[in-house]
């Protein structure tokens, strides 16, 4: 099974979207390996968002993403990484598909509620900058059956 690093931004634990935003997932078929809220140090947001070093709103973003706590989570299932990626929608909510979490949630590019990895290699190194081995969680779910 695949497993995926989903974060729920700064601007979705303050509007209160924390629960509807995991309900999702989990109702999908998810299965939660990892879960914790934080706040990201800036040397960690700098690392996450490493890619984007050059863009202008490289700054605004690290300010952004550090402005107040995160929840972050390893979520794994089938294709764990396309599934989030879909369901989260496009990075602009204005673009996002009808019914994703971004076009449901979000307003603004820069404000878009919630991360998830866009790549299985991405994956695998966002979850080793955000959890540590001990903090995963392998567990069997009877639910599997029915899913799957
Ligand atoms: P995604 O999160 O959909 O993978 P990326 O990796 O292109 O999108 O961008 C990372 C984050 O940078 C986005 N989630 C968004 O918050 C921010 N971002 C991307 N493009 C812009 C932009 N043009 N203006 C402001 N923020 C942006």
């Amino acid at each position: 099974m695949e497993r995926t690093f989903v974060m729920i931004k700064p601007d979705g634990v303050q509007r209160n979207l924390v629960g509807n935003i995991i309900a999702c997932f989990e109702k999908k078929g998810l299965k939660i390996v990892g879960l914790k809220m934080m706040r990201i140090p800036r040397d960690l947001a700098e690392k996450h968002y490493g890619e984007h070093k050059d863009k202008p709103f490289f700054g605004p973003l690290v300010e952004y993403i550090t402005s107040g706590p995160v929840v972050a989570m390893v979520l794994e299932g089938k294709d764990a990484v396309t599934t989030v990626r879909e369901m989260m929608g496009a990075t602009n909510p204005l673009k996002a598909a009808p019914g994703t979490i971004r076009a449901t949630y979000g307003m603004d590019i820069g404000r878009n509620v919630v991360h998830g990895s866009d790549s299985p290699a991405s994956a695998g190194r966002e979850i080793n900058l955000f959890f540590s081995p001990e903090e995963l969680v392998d567990y069997r779910r009877d639910v599997d059956r029915w899913i799957y």
